[in-house]
């Protein structure tokens, strides 16, 4: 090319810094804008299950990266905190849907499966109900009344419930001692799940524990329950195995156990809670800060956990797994128990964590 003037020159240098422009910068720039946007491979996507998360509406309604990544990421959610008996029935004849009807149509409008959480629990109970004063037969109409009315409620747009939560004590093998039990005697578990499936049939009823995978004898109850339910012909769908977890505590083998013992009775299979923590809970933490070790046993035992259920729980009983909050920044350990922990997939800066690695390989394994 033979430029014969200095101003060709000059016009020729403006053309080819303005392509550079259009062509190599700005779309530079938009690619590093969207490298902040999830970055393809969603969890659901890669699983043949649901992939859920609690929701808290704490950051529901004001934090939109953790809404893009639970879009981006996961298909299932279970009721943090607004379904819960204190939340959703604050006095005997006031019900409060507020928060419930929002995450309810936020689920309807984004295609998430929902599942309520919970109906009937010793925690979270407002104090008109703990402390009511009739007599049997009036606690039984209560019983049966916040039963009824919540899931009716949503018998469209919740496809399970948590029925009965946490109703199994701990180390002793029996009966929490709550004053469900106290005043209702202990088939009041039976009659819940009754009263559920009379309101909703169609919706899938789950009882829900933690510590089934390290606590046998707490195990051993509940497995007990199902067949006695069975024997009676109540009406259960499925178990909620929380797992909060350690990194070191329960072994595999152990929790390959639990999913094997469950997987038997033929219900579904729902990780309803799942995280994996450091520090013991209510014990002076002896991890007080996140190292690339940690991070990389904590990676490992996604892995294994989820490739564990992926491998024992047959097709048709995965319910499906759900992480307690996807993020350290909202997970419930730091704040219950004021102790530092790193539970989760995603870190406090929203970023994936190994252990996002871990889970989606073990998916696939
Ligand atoms: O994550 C929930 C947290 O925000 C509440 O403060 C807490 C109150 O007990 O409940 C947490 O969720 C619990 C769930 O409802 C039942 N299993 C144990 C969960 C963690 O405590």
């Amino acid at each position: 090319m033979n430029f014969n003037t200095q101003l060709q020159r000059k016009l020729f240098a403006t053309v080819i810094l303005n392509v550079f422009i259009a062509f190599v910068i700005i779309p530079f720039i938009g690619y590093s804008q969207q490298s902040i946007k999830p970055k393809p491979g969603r969890l659901a996507a890669i699983a043949h299950f649901p992939i859920g998360s609690a929701v808290g509406m704490r950051w529901l309604e004001r934090d939109s990266v953790m809404v893009s990544l639970l879009k981006s990421d996961f298909n299932s959610i279970t009721a943090e905190n607004c379904m819960k008996p204190a939340l959703i029935h604050p006095e005997q004849n006031r019900f409060n849907w507020t928060d419930a009807d929002k995450l309810a149509e936020f689920c309807e409008k984004y295609n998430f499966r929902l599942h309520g959480h919970t109906l009937i629990w010793h925690s979270q109970v407002p104090e008109w109900m703990e402390k009511f004063q009739g007599d049997s037969t009036a606690f039984e109409a209560v019983f049966k009344d916040h039963i009824q009315t919540v899931i009716s409620r949503y018998k469209e747009q919740t496809k399970s419930w948590d029925v009965v939560n946490e109703a199994i004590a701990d180390n002793n093998g029996k009966w929490r001692k709550t004053f469900w039990l106290e005043r209702l005697g202990k088939d009041y578990i039976a009659r819940a799940f009754r009263y559920a499936r009379e309101a909703a049939p169609a919706v899938k009823l789950f009882y829900n524990d933690y510590s089934l995978e390290s606590d046998s004898l707490k195990r051993k109850l509940a497995l007990k329950m199902v067949d006695s339910f069975r024997k009676q012909g109540v009406p259960i769908d499925g178990i909620g195995l929380q797992m909060h977890i350690r990194v070191d505590h329960p072994s595999l083998k152990e929790i390959e156990e639990t999913f094997t013992k469950f997987a038997q009775t033929g219900l579904l299979i729902h990780i309803s809670e799942l995280d994996i923590s450091f520090n013991e809970f209510k014990k002076e933490p002896r991890f007080k800060a996140f190292t690339p070790e940690m991070a990389d046993r904590q990676k490992q035992r996604y892995e294994d956990v989820v490739s564990a259920y992926n491998r024992i729980i047959p097709k048709n009983q995965q319910y499906g797994i759900t992480i307690w909050g996807f993020a350290d920044k909202y997970n419930w350990i730091r704040p219950f128990f004021k102790q530092p922990d790193w539970p989760v997939v995603y870190d406090d800066s929203l970023q994936r964590k190994p252990a996002w690695y871990g889970f989606s390989n073990g998916l696939t394994k």
